[in-house]
């Protein structure tokens, strides 16, 4: 098994935030691998919907041996615990959430099942994503266009806000 380095999303925009994403990162590094790089944490506006509650998010690099499908399914589980709850009949619109860990980047893996998507497929829409993921690894690369991550932020045009905690 190959250690390879998969890059995370995490956010929180529902109860004690910075609480529920410190517990979230705990959780990943018991189960899934080494969280070797955090970003800061980041205060955003939600993005494709309306909400009082700003955003808290973070990115980190996390060093793991598990399959892509093995680890959707233990941060998943992470997330359930945390009191993720999905509204049945899947996707509708975006919604208030204690806590979200979206798979952005893994190595120059593109991975494109019913489950999994990756790079992640909104990732360079996102100034919520790009800012943080920007922190920790500017040079990382987009294997679909070969842009880096810094290029990608450059080239993005969202005008939320993404403020630097
Ligand atoms: N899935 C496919 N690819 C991935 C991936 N790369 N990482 C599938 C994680 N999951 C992936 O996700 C729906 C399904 O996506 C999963 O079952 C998985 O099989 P979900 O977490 O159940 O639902 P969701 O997150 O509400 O849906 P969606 O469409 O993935 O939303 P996003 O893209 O995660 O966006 N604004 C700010 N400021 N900050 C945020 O963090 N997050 C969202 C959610 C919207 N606006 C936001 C933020
Ligand atoms: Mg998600």
């Amino acid at each position: 098994m190959e250690m390879e380095e998969v890059f995370l999303l995490l956010g929180s925009n529902r109860g004690e935030r910075r609480q529920i994403l410190e517990r979230a990162l705990a959780l990943v590094g018991e189960r899934a691998g080494e969280v070797s790089q955090l970003s800061s944490l980041y205060e955003t506006e939600p993005w494709g919907f309306e909400d009082a509650v700003p955003f808290l998010n973070q990115a980190a690099a996390l060093r793991t041996v598990r399959e892509p499908l093995e680890l959707l399914g233990i941060l998943q589980g992470i997330e359930e615990e945390l009191g993720r709850r999905r509204p049945v009949g899947g996707a509708g619109p975006y919604l208030p959430r204690t806590i979200d860990i979206d798979i952005l980047l893994w190595g120059g893996r593109v991975i494109r099942g019913s489950r999994l998507t990756v790079p992640h497929p909104r990732l360079a829409l996102r100034r919520f994503a790009l800012v943080p993921l920007a922190e920790i690894a500017a040079e990382a690369v987009d294997p679909l266009t070969g842009l880096t991550v810094a290029r990608l932020l450059e080239r993005c045009d969202d005008h939320g806000s993404v403020k630097r905690l």
